[in-house]
């Protein structure tokens, strides 16, 4: 950093339009300081009109907002936007770590889309990340990048229609060994080609959990790409991780048919892990925890999905004999500032020890975060820091060109 300018606008982000709403003057004052150094246009205000009409009038792609204000309730504020605001919205508190926490917890509830979360005091290279987030519109950019995006979404028809044409199939997330140096595998990840660059709505998933005939066609779909582009890859050291859901890993012929693909490939069933998502564990009867146990016998891996989401017992966990845990990008996404994601981060390796599983962490979006990861004691890290999803021709490419940006 040395020497450098603090401005980012040469660099290629565009300027953004800050839009910050506190009651403390001296915060909107050096907020507005540390912004307008970064490159930013911004506006700064106290009350609820000024706020309504500075949105009207000055247009921001970007809102800070106190949540602790004693006049207006930050909370209300971002309830009151609605679905159509177009900007990214990031909200700052001073309360204690525990408010702040259950406040985010409320907001994500009722909104999920709320960019980032800033605690106060915060240093100008804090700022700095949230302005050069908010800016670098990556394609496969997080669902924490804010836009409306219910104009781009495909219709149950239209995504069906998509499907059935093979325009969905899955795009593939790099996951490294905790050292950030050697790339241990691939996450296939639903995408759809041609639209919306690549987003997948939570809304798609929806549909698929509900129309079996329709989730059962992608599923296939997603094994065979996932195969065919782990054989193009010509390194056996590499592994994929699929997403299933649980009623197609324990369908009848489930297992005889994946052991058949992974034969045609050439490829031994260790190098294929099978996610499961934590919620799916919660449904499972007992000839479905046989038929888990058979997959881990013909050689998959096993992850558990999401974990710390879903409402399974230990006791669940403990009597099947998952291979991998993963721990839900909520927590590491948390761990900056949260006590209690790095209390959850722990519990799952302390269990996952014990239980003789391996811990991949998902969501590392930064180098700090990645370290303090694997100093915690995770084997495998997942997340943008490391690489976003990509198309497999643009994988492969990366692999063969020694996974270039790798950043650890
Ligand atoms: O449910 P599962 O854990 O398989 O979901 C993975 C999802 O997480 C994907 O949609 C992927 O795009 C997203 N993802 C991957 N890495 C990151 C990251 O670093 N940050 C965030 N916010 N999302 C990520
Ligand atoms: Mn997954």
């Amino acid at each position: 950093m040395s020497g450098r300018p603090e401005s980012r606008a040469d660099e290629g982000y565009p300027a953004r339009r800050l839009l910050v709403l506190d009651d403390d003057a001296a915060v909107r004052d050096t907020i507005a300081l540390m912004a307008k150094r970064l490159g930013a246009e911004v506006r700064a205000c106290s009350s609820l009109a000024e706020f309504e009409a500075l949105l009207a009038s000055f247009a921001p792609d970007l809102l800070l907002i106190d949540l602790m204000m004693p006049e207006v309730d930050g909370i209300d504020v971002i309830a009151r936007l609605g679905p159509h605001c177009q900007a990214a919205i990031y909200v700052m508190t001073g309360a204690d770590k525990r408010t702040f926490e259950a406040s985010r917890g409320v907001l994500q509830a009722a909104r999920a889309e709320i960019a980032g979360f800033l605690h106060k005091p915060f240093s100008a290279r804090e700022l700095r990340q949230v302005l050069e987030r908010a800016s670098i519109a990556l394609p496969d950019a997080s669902p924490r990048l804010l836009r409306d995006r219910s104009a781009d979404l495909l219709s149950p028809g239209e995504f069906e229609g998509a499907a059935r044409s093979g325009q969905i199939g899955p795009y593939f997330q790099p996951i490294f060994y905790a050292d950030g140096l050697r790339l241990k595998g691939f996450e296939a990840l639903l995408r759809i080609s041609g639209h919306s660059a690549g987003y997948f709505a939570p809304q798609y998933l929806e549909q698929l959990v509900h129309d079996d005939d329709l989730s059962t066609f992608v599923t296939d779909i997603v094994i065979e790409k996932s195969l065919e582009f782990l054989a193009d890859l010509t390194a056996p050291d590499l592994s994929i991780s699929i997403n299933i859901f649980g009623v197609h890993a324990v369908a009848d012929g489930f297992r005889e048919r994946l052991v058949e693909r992974c034969a045609h490939y050439a490829i031994a069933p260790s190098r294929v892990t099978l996610e499961l998502s934590e919620a799916t564990l919660f449904e499972f009867d007992e000839r479905d925890f046989r038929k888990v146990t058979q997959l881990r016998l013909a050689g998959f891996g096993l992850s558990i999905d999401d974990f710390g989401t879903g409402n399974s017992s230990l006791g669940r966990l403990a009597s099947l004999p998952f291979s991998e845990l993963k721990i839900d990008k909520s927590f590491c996404l948390a761990l900056p500032g949260s006590e209690s994601a790095e209390a959850v981060i722990e519990a799952c390796l302390g269990i996952a020890r014990k239980l003789d599983m391996t811990v991949t962490a998902e969501g590392v979006e930064d180098g700090e975060i990645a370290v303090r990861l694997a100093g915690m004691g995770c084997h495998a890290l997942q997340g943008h820091f490391f690489g976003q999803a990509m198309p497999a021709g643009v994988a492969t490419q990366w692999v063969r060109s020694g996974c270039p940006g790798k950043s650890a």
